[in-house]
Formats: C-alpha cells, sequence, structure tokens
C-alpha cells in the first residue's frame, strides 16, 4: 500500500517535471565555454582576466538576463538575436544582459592566440580600403572609437544597411543589432573597453591594449561575417 502510494507520488512528479521542462529550458540561455583555454590570449590578455572575464562576468549577465525572461514570461521562447532588434520594448535588463551575453560570446569567438589570427580575406581588405583607405586607417579609426567612448562600452565595425564598412561604438552592453542605437548594422568584429576586460594587465592604460589585441584578432573569423554580411 505505502509502495503503491509512493509510485503514483513519483510518477505524478515525473509527470509534472515533464510538463514543465521544456517552458523552463525554453527561457534559458546558457554560458558556453570559451573556444580555447583561459591563458591561450597570454601575454595579450592575461589568464585570470579571462577567467574573471568569462566566468563572473559573462555568468552574471547571463544569470540576469534569464532572471528577466522568467520575470515577463512575454518574452520566453525567443532567440536573442529577435529580443534585440526590439530591445527597446524588452526593458533594461534584457538590454543590458542580453546585450552583455550576445556581445562576450561574439567577442570570445572573434579572438585566437597571438599571431594565429591571419590577415584579412581578399574581400575584406578591398572592402577595408574602399571605405577606409587602408588597413591602418581603419585600424587607427577603431582605436579612436574605442579610446573616445567614455566609460564602459564597446568598439564595432559592422556593414551598414547600405553595404559600407563603418567604425561606430555603443555604450555600456549596447550593440549594433539593437533598436535603441543610433546606427544599427551587421557586426563584423567588437572589442570590449570596459576597465574589466583590460585593468588587471594594464590598469588604466586603455591605448596598451587596443594596440595589442590586434594580435589575437582573428581576421578568419571577421573575413567569414564579412562574406555572410555582404552576400
Ligand atoms: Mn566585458
Amino acid at each position: 500500500m505505502i509502495l503503491t502510494r509512493i509510485l503514483a507520488l513519483l510518477l505524478a512528479l515525473s509527470s509534472f517535471s515533464m510538463l514543465s521542462i521544456p517552458t523552463a529550458q525554453a527561457q534559458n540561455f546558457s554560458l558556453a565555454p570559451l573556444p580555447y583555454p583561459h591563458d591561450a590570449l597570454a601575454p595579450v590578455i592575461d589568464e585570470r582576466t579571462m577567467q574573471i572575464h568569462h566566468g563572473k562576468h559573462h555568468q552574471a549577465y547571463v544569470d540576469n538576463l534569464n532572471r528577466a525572461i522568467a520575470a515577463s514570461p512575454a518574452l520566453a521562447g525567443q532567440s536573442l538575436e529577435a529580443l534585440l532588434a526590439q530591445v527597446s520594448k524588452a526593458g533594461d535588463a534584457v538590454r543590458n544582459n542580453g546585450g552583455g551575453h550576445w556581445n562576450h560570446t561574439f567577442f570570445w569567438e572573434s579572438m585566437t592566440r597571438p599571431g594565429q589570427g591571419g590577415a584579412p580575406s581578399a574581400a575584406l581588405l578591398a572592402a577595408i580600403n574602399r571605405d577606409f583607405g587602408s588597413l591602418d586607417q581603419f585600424k587607427t579609426a577603431f582605436r579612436t572609437a574605442g579610446l573616445g567612448r567614455f566609460g564602459s562600452g564597446w568598439s564595432w565595425l559592422i556593414v551598414t544597411p547600405e553595404g559600407k564598412l563603418k567604425v561606430i561604438s555603443t555604450a555600456n552592453q549596447d550593440n549594433p543589432l539593437m533598436d535603441v542605437v543610433a546606427e544599427r548594422g551587421t557586426p563584423l568584429l567588437g572589442n570590449d573597453v570596459w576597465e574589466h576586460a583590460y585593468y588587471l594587465q594594464y590598469q588604466n592604460r586603455r591605448a596598451d591594449y587596443l594596440d595589442a589585441w590586434w594580435q589575437v584578432l582573428d581576421w578568419s573569423v571577421v573575413s567569414r561575417r564579412h562574406a555572410a554580411a555582404v552576400k
């Protein structure tokens, strides 16, 4: 008799969890592992910075995004890109933490071991030359955008809706996919100029971080994004 009741209770519990799991999963974003070891970007970006930046900062954006969506059921079941495209309606918690999640995922995927990043594809280099004059002039524009961002934010290379390459910067965790930014476009690369991205190693020397960062930029990834964006 007792065993029967326990079995019935277990069945009830399992059917309850089977019913509730799909909804919970649909709302949950998760933190992917880094695509390389934490020390892979050293000496440009040190291991400790990568551990804290990925394991603490990025994890917190993911956790807070999931909390924000759990608190607003109307937002559930949408892709991150769909949420960002209409982020003006989703509220500041999704703007800050959804942006933080998307930006950092994109950032990790943009980097590789120092010296392993190759060079821009012929098509990307041609577009850079067309819209900036030269690769060096593009790098100067990107550096200026990163240095000129007061406080926390990101610098970006985007393809505009007209198909031109352009350097922009955004505040906080905003990005070019959001309907709240001044200039939208398809991001090809982004650099994190929050102090947490470089302070342990570079302290207040943001310019040194920006100059060293080119050594870990993976041009093959940026070139693939460019090919997809202009197709
Ligand atoms: Mn960051």
